[in-house]
């Protein structure tokens, strides 16, 4: 065996260190994943909540999210439910842990074996109702202010088993009876559509962030109403995650954010954030850095199943780490005179061909028709993105 190379003392920056300005959260579904797949049953024991919330605060994060059932089991009496919440809510305050997001499970219970508000049965649709009713109030007495929908079950495997339309309106009423439900009761929640395009059904209806855009549009109280992209959901559909982010942005509707990581499009795997698209994570870091993004910096992703519980704060502390890292690079990137010189070059704007840009007028219309304008010279020009990206690489790669 060739004797160990000396190890370098570890740096210790303070600055990767996660406060609760950075607003890091986790859901007690992600650290309390005991690695259960389709193929195989839990590999790690099965934590409580309250064990959950303790093993947050040991690793530095901020908050917890939750299903009404990740807390209180399905039928449990009123008395039991108010018991479990209230020592839930005696290990938050022991541990300093704030509950920022709930969301209701709409997709393990049998009964939504063909989705919650789009089911083709009534008596489901308004059992989603009123889980989701009851799991918002359980939201709002843990101090949430977001509450998020993902469909889970909403679509189909044969397209002979529910009429498209119909489903989309039947999603429609649901929300807005319980954007109205939360302003009867003077409730100060927002809501957060998150996009998945198959899995566990075939097709899922709203398949990306675009979609849910396009949809909350025709809500009756649509000003409540964001997305919660979630960055595994848009890589399954071979999209861009930044441009579901910008998209969002622009609209006014980033309400939440789900990161973790996924290796192209295959089924959805929650991967530790940064841990497969390195660079792909840089650009959304950077964007939510720079963008003025407030909300939670939510890990919606879950330990290998390879891992122990001490495997699972591995997880936890290397989802924060990685982004506080890559919030540092996104500095540099703005300190480097190189990139920034490149930078100022490509945004460099001819004035005489701005000045044919702005808003419509007739005048303007005659201008710019009038125009002699040389695209031989544009298209002969190089851009040298090239070169961009090439030192932008190397600054992640710790060279610059
Ligand atoms: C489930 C799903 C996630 C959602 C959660 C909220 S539950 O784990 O895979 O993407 O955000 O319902
Ligand atoms: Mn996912
Ligand atoms: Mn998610």
């Amino acid at each position: 065996m060739l004797p160990a190379p000396e190890m370098a003392a570890k740096p210790k920056s303070a600055a990767l260190e996660p406060r609760p300005e950075h607003k890091f959260s986790f859901g007690l579904w992600t650290v309390g994943n005991p690695g259960r797949d389709p193929f195989g049953p839990p590999v790690r024991p099965i934590l409580k909540p309250t064990e959950i919330v303790a093993l947050l605060a040991e690793v530095g994060a901020w908050g917890v999210n939750l299903h009404d059932e990740d807390l209180v089991p399905r039928d449990a009496s009123g008395k039991k439910r108010d018991a479990i919440v209230a020592e839930f809510k005696q290990a938050l305050s022991d541990h300093g842990i704030v509950v920022p997001m709930a969301t209701t499970n709409l997709f393990s219970d049998p009964a939504f074996k063909d989705g919650a508000f789009t089911a083709n049965d009534a008596r489901v649709r308004a059992y989603a109702l009123q889980k989701t009713a009851r799991a918002i109030e359980l939201g709002v007495e843990l101090g949430a202010t977001t509450y998020v929908f993902w469909g889970g079950r909403e679509g189909v495997e044969s397209e002979a088993s529910k009429d498209p339309v119909l489903a989309l309106r039947r999603f429609r009423d649901a929300l807005n009876w319980l954007t109205s439900f939360c302003r009867d009761r003077g409730y100060r929640m927002h809501f957060a559509l998150e996009a998945k395009p198959n899995e566990p059904r075939g097709d899922l209806y709203l398949p990306t962030t675009g979609a849910m855009l396009g949809f909350i549009a025709t809500l009756e109280h649509q000003e409540m109403v964001g997305v919660n992209p979630e960055v595994a959901h848009e890589r399954m559909a071979g999209l861009s995650f930044v441009h579901a982010l910008a998209q969002a942005h622009d609209a006014g509707k980033l309400f939440h954010v789900d990161l973790n990581d996924q290796a192209g499009p295959r089924y959805d795997q929650d991967l530790r954030f940064g841990s497969s698209d390195l660079k792909g994570a840089f650009f959304l870091v950077r964007f939510l850095e720079e963008c003025g993004y407030e909300g939670p910096r939510h890990f919606d992703a879950h330990a290998y199943r390879t891992e122990d519980v001490a495997g699972v704060k591995d997880f936890a502390r290397g989802c924060m780490r990685t982004y506080l890292a890559l919030a540092q690079k996104s500095k540099r990137m703005r300190q480097d005179q190189e990139i920034q010189g490149l930078l100022a070059e490509i945004g460099a704007q001819d004035p005489a061909a701005a000045a044919l840009l702005g808003p419509y007028s007739k005048d303007g219309a005659k201008r710019l028709l009038a125009a002699k304008l040389d695209r031989e010279a544009c298209a002969a020009r190089g851009l040298r993105y090239e070169q961009l990206d090439q030192l932008v690489t190397e600054l992640l790669l710790g060279l610059r």
